[in-house]
């Protein structure tokens, strides 16, 4: 039976394959798209996420815009690693968004696709701060119960890349991450431990190019401003696509290995702000409710984003 997931993005270039993958993969079932202030600002993230909606043909999965800024700290965006738009490419050219929003607070449509759903059937897919999924289990702690399980894109147990040691989606609003992985609900964090690992390299690119499609234009396109802007501000050679990595995982949890593992997020550390701090030693306590992602099948994920995108263009 098909996963139901709600994903929570801010696109962003790995957002928008992540929403690929989930258009694209029978294993999931999109029950609606949420849009969160992250990458960019929310105005254009949830532009970005009607354009890639409609290359994808998503007309009829309902995308509820979110939160404009953090909890408590100011906007901050990644305009070095998504450029001015939040989801910056050359050389190609999008279509005009025809998918539009739908009415109604992101917040609200979480608690509310969750309590309208039997327990323990939908799937929390956080793939930007923290900040839409904060609010909704405050506004309503009942969907800590019904939610079978968060799989988030954020943090790293021994990496940052917003500072030494903080991811960019812990970082830029850690109070709201400190929310959600102290609920009692299973939580998976696709950290970066693991999404670095998720390389865009020169035979991926020509492999997802051999598709010959105008979606598979699209997406090398993407990979070419990513890879661009993360050899620019990080050094990298080939960009990392951390957020479908999340939802790979729920397709096939062989692609993705885990440890269970508590983890709770820094918010006082002069130097360690929105770390998530992970406590590898043995034996995680039976209570334990958090895991982390630890390797990646390289192949098997880049074989269910190809074939996405190949079941997408159809
Ligand atoms: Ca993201």
């Amino acid at each position: 039976m098909a996963r139901k997931i709600i994903l929570d993005c801010d696109p962003g270039h790995d957002d928008a394959v992540a929403i690929l993958l989930a258009a694209g993969n029978p294993g999931i079932e999109l029950l609606g798209i949420t849009t969160i202030g992250g990458n960019q600002t929310l105005e254009k993230v949830t532009f970005n996420a009607r354009q890639v909606c409609t290359v994808a043909g998503l007309a009829d999965v309902p995308l509820h815009a979110g939160t404009t800024r953090p909890l408590v700290r100011p906007v901050e965006v990644a305009e070095g690693i998504h450029g001015d738009t939040g989801m910056e490419i050359h050389d190609y050219e999008l279509p005009q968004p025809t998918v539009g929003v739908a009415e109604g607070h992101a917040v609200d449509f979480i608690i509310d696709t969750v309590m309208a759903h039997e327990p323990g059937t939908v799937t929390l897919v956080p793939t930007g701060p923290l900040t839409n999924i904060a609010l909704a289990v405050r506004k309503e702690p009942r969907i800590v119960e019904r939610v079978a399980e968060i799989v988030l894109m954020g943090g790293g147990y021994h990496v940052g890349n917003w500072s030494a040691v903080a991811e960019f989606n812990i970082k830029i609003d850690p109070e709201a991450a400190h929310i959600v992985f102290n609920e009692p609900w299973p939580v998976t964090m696709v950290g970066l431990d693991l999404t670095h690992q998720a390389l865009a390299t020169d035979e991926i690119e020509a492999e997802i190019k051999a598709l010959g499609t105008d979606l598979a234009d699209f997406v090398v396109a993407l990979f070419g401003a990513f890879r661009k802007n993360y050899q620019d501000a990080q050094g990298f050679e080939h960009p990392p696509v951390h957020d479908p990595c999340a939802v790979a995982y729920l397709i096939d949890p062989s692609v993705v290995s885990v440890r269970k593992v508590p983890v709770d997020i820094e918010l006082t550390g002069t130097l360690t702000l929105g770390m998530t701090v992970a406590d590898f030693r043995d034996p995680a306590p039976e209570d334990c409710h958090t895991q982390v992602a630890v390797d990646l099948d390289h192949r098997k994920f880049w074989d269910l984003v190809i074939d996405a995108i190949r079941a997408v263009s159809k």
